[in-house]
């Protein structure tokens, strides 16, 4: 790693930690042990969380840093993803008290920019880019998850900054586009790269996708408003067995992010109620998303026609949830230091995403980039495209 890579890497790593930062900021105080999402972690795990993964990946490989609270390191090693439908159920005071939690961060940072600005040898089998990378994407995309998080948390719990963000809207008709019978390329391929890519990006390979028909642009809030109006969420015979049951229980009537206004629907924003704007993209679970799709007679496309469509383009308006469990692809070696990050998830249970939200970090908003979630999550900046003929 030469000297410049290395300051690049740090100032990366710099960023990254100012913009959760800033994002932790927007909690009032008095917030910080809520869970605004039933399946995740209360917000103080997310504080300590991102600090205990940088330093449980550094530290073992920087000769001379010691750990000083295995117990900590343990407890905010990772978050959960309930895949039974099961809830966590621990409470506010199973956590440690913030100020030991701040302590424990700002003591890992010091050491950790103290080591790393030193320039010293790695004891690592990886290289350091890698590790430096690995430590400010997991960061950046946990910046994206706390901020739909924080989505979630009520208004009255968050501190508002300053500029609130603007938002752009453009008109987006229901046309179609086909795409040709052709080749698409999937993955990065590990001689030709030294571009940094997640394990689950490895290899490169080329698949042949049948000509097909997609939505030129997402589903808009509008377009989904009409499978609504037509009944969509009543209809048994749009929904999968396990979508039905997962909107039954949950009592699912319309998008997490729409509420009830005096006479027609709201947004729910970060700080406050949001005009409901007809054009902008619709976010949605995938068991919604493919609801919709059947109620259109089309389907939600695959990871590889994706791949056809979007090309080098993302839009960056909001992920798109394929069809495609998420799975290894040929040649898949999980990160000997992180062997959990992708394998955990090859369970059946998880989709790909793919593309970007406006939340998402620019390194990421790579083609060869993969998300996953499960398909009765809604509370994603994710959207979709009804795709038709081609595959089966
Ligand atoms: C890749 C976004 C699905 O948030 O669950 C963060 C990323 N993994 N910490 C997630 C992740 C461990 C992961 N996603
Ligand atoms: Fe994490």
């Amino acid at each position: 790693m030469t000297v410049e890579v290395r300051h690049q890497l740090l100032a990366r790593l710099s960023n990254a930690r100012a913009e959760t930062d800033e994002l932790l900021a927007l909690v009032r105080p008095d917030s910080l042990y809520e869970r605004p999402i039933p399946e995740r972690n209360r917000i103080i795990f997310y504080l300590g969380h991102l600090e205990a993964f940088d330093w449980n990946l550094l530290q073992p490989r920087l000769p001379g840093v010691r750990p000083f609270d295995p117990s900590l390191d343990r407890l905010f090693a990772f978050g959960i993803d309930p895949v039974d439908g099961g809830l966590p159920a621990d409470q506010p005071a199973d956590w440690p008290r913030e100020l030991q939690v701040r302590g424990y961060q700002s003591a890992i940072r010091e050491r950790l920019d103290q080591a790393l600005a030193g320039g010293r040898d790695w004891d690592s089998d990886e290289a350091p880019t890698t590790l430096l990378n690995v430590a400010i994407e997991h960061r950046l995309m946990h910046a994206e998850t706390l901020t739909y998080m924080l989505h979630q948390l009520p208004y009255d719990h968050k501190i508002q900054p300053a500029q609130p963000a603007v938002q752009e809207d453009r008109h987006r008709p229901h046309e179609t586009i086909p795409v040709l019978h052709g080749l698409a390329a999937l993955g990065l391929s590990r001689d030709e790269t030294s571009a940094f890519g997640w394990d689950n990006e490895f290899e490169q390979h080329v698949v042949e996708v049948l000509a097909f028909e997609i939505d030129q642009h997402k589903i808009t809030n509008g377009q989904f408003l009409d499978f609504m109006k037509a009944g969509g969420y009543r209809a048994r015979g749009l929904w999968t067995e396990a979508g039905w049951q997962w909107k039954e229980q949950a009592g699912i009537e319309h998008p997490a992010f729409w509420k009830h206004g005096d006479a027609a629907f709201r947004c729910r924003g970060m700080f406050g109620d949001e005009a409901w704007r007809p054009d902008s993209p619709v976010f949605v679970s995938q068991a919604e998303a493919s609801a919709y799709a059947v109620w259109r007679g089309k389907r939600l496309p695959t990871e590889s026609e994706w791949h056809r469509y979007a090309g080098a383009n993302i839009a960056a308006d909001g992920w798109e949830w394929t069809s495609t469990l998420f799975a290894p692809f040929a040649g898949f070696r999980p990160f000997a230091f992180y062997a959990g990050y992708s394998a955990d998830f090859f369970d059946g249970k998880h989709y790909v995403l793919k593309g970007g939200s406006a939340s998402t970090a620019g390194c990421m908003l790579r083609p060869s980039f993969r998300n996953w979630f499960q398909p009765h999550y809604p509370f994603l900046y994710a959207g979709f495209r009804c795709a038709s003929g081609g595959k089966e």
